[in-house]
């Protein structure tokens, strides 16, 4: 499985000239060797070298498969053991690397090196049976999570305790947490006037009757990624409201139809668009219709007005429409799924309206 990850980042790097691949972020390193952590991975087509620190050394030895591990001495720096190995026999294509580490190393090899973090993107967009299955673990814990989270919600519970249930138990349940920057908790619980928010920050506030309660969940197994959200409501849902729901969801169950390999995913984007804009809530869906889900939570493809990147079978991207009214309330449908002939979420939890 890693030899064949291998293969093909080497393969995508000959068309940049390149007959060295390496990386040193962690999603990368576990892509090519299963050891996640601090070190850098060098790839060559007869060798693949890992370079890691005294600290992980141990972890590193436990984790990292098919691959000559070198551990640096006490005092001696990782990027120098990288300086030492990266010798310049053929070019180097490196993913995102720190300055001073990517200062070093143009000086080191000059132009031997270049840095192109889309290299790995490319091919980690479309995901082996190994990661197929280990989204679809996180999938099945997620859908417990939100079935869970709709059993328990009820008024005058605040959004941190409901919040601290859902990570408990997607702890519990064998899941990590993964961080992404604009957001500062991987579950999100939005209620009443928060849900209008796409990111909402966790408050104190307590569930009331008459909320939506958006619970956007992000959780990890085995290093990958599910994303998807559900919107309860709470007591009862004005006429308008209810609209509102239906829109978005119509919207989301069209785009997940629209996703099909050779489909430009900016028209995946216009077709959820093009129904939200007909009911008039147009300017109330303030972000793209998806993303790329897989070692990161945000990766390609991005399912934008403008993307033209084309889909591909074995895409995992997300479908996401939604609206917030200011001040009001807001309300989103998200779902994973994988491209195949017929585009199928991962997630199954279902999206009639529930009112708790
Ligand atoms: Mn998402």
């Amino acid at each position: 499985m890693f030899k064949k990850r291998r293969k093909l980042l080497l393969e995508a790097a000959w068309k940049n000239n390149c007959e060295i691949v390496a990386s040193a972020t962690p999603q990368n390193l576990f892509y090519t060797t299963g050891f996640w952590g601090d070190g850098t991975v060098i790839i060559r087509e007869d060798s693949t070298i890992l370079l890691t620190s005294l600290l992980e050394g141990e972890r590193a030895k436990r984790h990292a498969k098919d691959c000559d591990l070198i551990v640096s001495k006490m005092g001696k720096s990782l990027k120098d053991l990288v300086l030492e190995h990266i010798s310049s026999k053929g070019k180097v294509c490196f993913d995102d690397v720190e300055m001073s580490l990517q200062f070093s190393l143009k000086k080191a090899l000059k132009d031997d090196v270049i840095f192109d973090p889309n290299l790995f993107y490319s091919v980690r967009r479309i995901k082996d049976e190994e990661e197929i299955a280990n989204i679809a673990q996180a999938s099945r814990i997620a859908d417990k999570l939100h079935d869970y989270a709709s059993a328990i919600i009820k008024p005058r519970m605040r959004e941190r305790e409901l919040a601290a249930e859902l990570l408990a138990r997607a702890i519990k349940s064998g899941c990590d947490l993964p961080f992404y920057a604009s957001a500062q908790n991987p579950i999100i619980v939005a209620s009443g006037p928060n849900s209008s928010f796409p990111h909402a920050d966790l408050t104190d506030r307590r569930l009331s009757n008459g909320d939506f309660i958006i619970i956007d969940l992000v959780i990890r197994f085995n290093g990958y990624i599910i994303d998807t959200t559900r919107t309860f409501a709470l007591g009862r849902v004005d006429d308008e409201a209810k609209k509102v729901y239906e829109t978005v969801k119509s919207a989301q169950e069209e785009g997940i139809k629209a996703v099909k390999p050779d489909v430009v995913a900016g028209e995946v984007d216009k077709k959820v668009r093009d129904i939200i804009n007909a009911e008039g809530y147009g300017e109330f869906f303030v972000h793209g219709t998806g993303h790329g889900v897989g070692l990161d939570v945000h990766e390609p493809p991005s399912l934008r007005v403008d993307s033209k990147e084309v889909l591909q079978k074995n895409d995992v991207l997300t479908v996401e429409p939604g609206i917030y009214i200011p001040n009001k309330f807001g309300i989103r449908i998200e779902d994973t799924i994988i491209v195949s002939k017929r585009a199928e979420p991962f997630t199954k939890f279902p999206k009639e309206l529930l009112i708790l």
